[in-house]
């Protein structure tokens, strides 16, 4: 398998961030959207879990980011070719800080 494509869907503001990779198999309602609507709904305790929810779509995150920091997250490439999201979960972020990856089968 292999990384084909990244896209840039906005640009990232120096703000306070989460890095979140969600698996997207569902192009009705796009899980990207689907993590993000459970970030938000997290409330309160969202801060205490870094705004990651708790579910199977999504495969590594960052913790919580200040601005000027950074994190170096290390995953494996899915094996399974599909469109993947690397998504802000931090409230309200999700809308534009956003970046495709598109893994196909072959290398
Ligand atoms: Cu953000």
């Amino acid at each position: 398998m292999s990384v084909t494509d990244t896209i840039f869907s906005g640009i990232l503001p120096v703000t306070k961030k989460v890095l979140t990779l969600v698996m997207d198999f569902d192009l009705a309602v796009p899980s990207v959207d689907k993590v993000a609507d459970m970030a938000l709904h997290m409330g309160l305790d969202g801060a205490d879990y870094n705004y990651v929810p708790e579910t199977d779509l999504v495969i590594a995150h960052t913790g919580i980011l200040e601005p000027r920091s950074s994190q170096k997250l290390y995953f494996e490439v899915p094996t399974d070719a599909g469109i993947y999201w690397i998504v802000c979960t931090f409230p309200g972020h999700a809308a534009s800080m956003r970046i495709k990856l598109i893994v196909t089968g072959s290398s």
